[in-house]
């Protein structure tokens, strides 16, 4: 975990702290209340390393109150009608609506992404996490069933206190998009969100309390995942835990998880591949390519993997090496930067250290290769590495920067036989002109998610998840909801008598 300050929260008497012209509450929100730990951590904004907040450093006794806030509200939430649910998480949306510019300010500040794609596209979707789960709630009614005369209804039960960890690349996106379906469900909700990117969450606590939601059934408490997070996931109380992040902290979850028999969801990491055959539009190919570099980098989604069949290998890369020049980048405020800073310094020495040892390894940086000394801090230039060994740790480890890796290949066989040759099996995304080709590419990848000749095009009615050690589970439409209920089946006797 990161170096623990400890310091005496510089936060004003009532808690609050001005971010971007933003009032946030630094503390956690647990049963209703604004609640106070004895020690806190600095926020930093990674755009130019300036402290926004003492945060809040929740541990064991946070998660416990937490948990017992959780556990108090759901019967009430749990029997609340559907319908009223449903008003509610509209009304959030209504809330987060009506705050898109802030909360895309409050975002930008604190994780560095561009202000231009919190406003235009993951704010509006936040909302839209909740309208869709919450419209969504009526399609849960299958049609009864009949057994010699008997009645089979399947009810979806709320499951519980349900525990949520998220991450700091898409902080407010990946939260909302597990908070919206849990609270949908009828549970009560943990919310530990990263502590690089702490302060939206703050932010969605007060919408959700101004929309009228019961006191207890959405809680925040923020943290360090090894104080606060571990405490949360290995709390006896809890009936679920979803997880977004990274492989060795899957590991801690789950193992805790498996004490009290929680079931977890896990949406990991990726080493996803572009495959580029020789027949696609080779302008759209580098598009996709280039796109790979948004919020510089850190997305797990992200085709970091670049194949492309070697007869046309070289007008490819001249393309992309004049794509990418023409990046810009800068300040994430800035409407003409095409990408900002990574979020902290401990994932730019991370993702040096990776391009460093690749280089040292014969790997030759076809552009970038080091961070963007010109605007200082945590900026790292978008980089391509060529000649790299399929085996090699640059093309096995996620690097969750804006580094790609460019291999060859002359069959299709070869291509399907790289991509699917990591631990990973996220996602996938194939440029191809001929429609027989990306249906028999699709079908021999391991992936989640197969984009063809398109990326990043999401719809919350489909399955979001991925294979080997991109996790396990599947969120997204009904299987969001398969995740946060318990399943009941009712047989009843016809007549009140039974003849079997
Ligand atoms: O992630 P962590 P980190 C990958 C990416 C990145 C690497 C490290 O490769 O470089 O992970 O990032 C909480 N019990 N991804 O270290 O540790 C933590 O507080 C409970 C991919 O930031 O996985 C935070 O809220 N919780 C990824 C959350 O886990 C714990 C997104 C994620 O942090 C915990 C992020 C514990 N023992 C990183 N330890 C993706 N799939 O998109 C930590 N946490």
């Amino acid at each position: 975990d990161p170096p623990v300050t400890e310091t005496t929260a510089a936060a004003a008497a009532d808690g609050t702290v001005t971010v971007a012209g933003v009032s946030v509450d630094t503390r956690h929100w647990i049963g209703g209340r604004r609640v106070t730990s004895a020690t806190t951590f600095t926020d930093v904004s990674p755009i130019d390393g300036a402290p926004l907040a003492e945060i809040a450093r929740g541990g064991a006794a946070e998660a416990q109150a937490a948990a017992a806030a959780a556990a108090e509200a759901f019967p009430g939430w749990a029997a609340t009608p559907r319908a009223e649910r449903a008003r509610l998480l509209h009304a959030i949306a209504d809330g987060v609506e009506k705050r898109i510019e802030e909360l895309s300010q409050v975002e930008t500040a604190d994780n560095g992404a561009l202000l231009r794609s919190h406003r235009r596209g993951v704010m509006p979707r936040v909302a839209h996490n909740f309208r869709f789960f919450a419209d969504r709630l009526p399609q849960l009614d299958h049609d009864d069933f009949e057994t010699r005369g008997h009645t089979n209804h399947v009810s979806w039960d709320p499951a519980g206190p349900c525990v949520l960890i998220t991450p700091w690349n898409a902080p407010l996106m990946l939260a909302t998009w597990k908070v919206a379906p849990a609270l949908a469900a009828g549970n009560t909700v943990i919310l530990k969100p990263a502590e690089w990117s702490p302060l939206t969450a703050s932010l969605l606590a007060d919408i959700a309390a101004e929309a009228g939601l019961p006191a207890g059934v959405l809680n925040v408490v923020q943290g360090y995942g090894a104080e606060a997070g571990q405490a949360l996931v290995s709390h006896p109380h809890v009936r679920r835990i979803s997880f977004t992040g990274s492989v060795p902290t899957a590991r801690h979850i789950a193992a805790a998880a498996a004490a009290n028999l929680t079931p977890v969801s896990l949406e990991l990491g990726g080493k996803s591949p572009l495959l580029v055959f020789a027949d696609a539009d080779l302008d759209l190919a580098v598009e996709l390519a280039v796109e790979q570099y948004d919020n510089a980098g850190q997305v797990c989604l992200a085709a970091t993997r670049i194949l492309v069949e070697s007869s046309v290998a070289e007008e490819f890369t001249e393309r992309f090496k004049t794509r990418a020049a023409a990046l810009t980048q800068g300040d994430s405020r800035d409407a003409a930067s095409d990408l900002g800073p990574t979020i902290h310094p401990r994932q730019l020495e991370k993702i040096d250290g990776f391009v460093q040892r690749a280089i040292a390894a014969g790997a030759r940086a076809v552009v970038g290769g080091g961070p963007n000394t010109g605007l200082g801090g945590l900026y790292y230039r978008p980089t391509l590495l060529a000649d790299v060994a399929q085996d090699s740790e640059i093309v096995q480890e996620e690097v969750f920067g804006p580094v790609l890796t460019l291999q060859t290949f002359d069959t299709e066989d070869e291509a399907i036989r790289l991509a699917n040759d990591t631990r990973f099996g996220l996602a996938a995304t194939i440029a191809t002109g001929s429609p027989e080709r990306a249906e028999r590419v699709t079908a021999a990848l391991v992936a989640g998610t197969v984009w063809v000749n398109c990326f990043f095009v999401r719809d919350l009615r489909a399955p979001f998840g991925g294979s080997r050690h991109s996790g396990i589970g599947r969120e997204g439409g009904d299987w969001s909801f398969d995740f946060y209920c318990d399943l009941k089946n009712t047989v009843t006797a016809p007549n009140g008598w039974t003849n079997h």
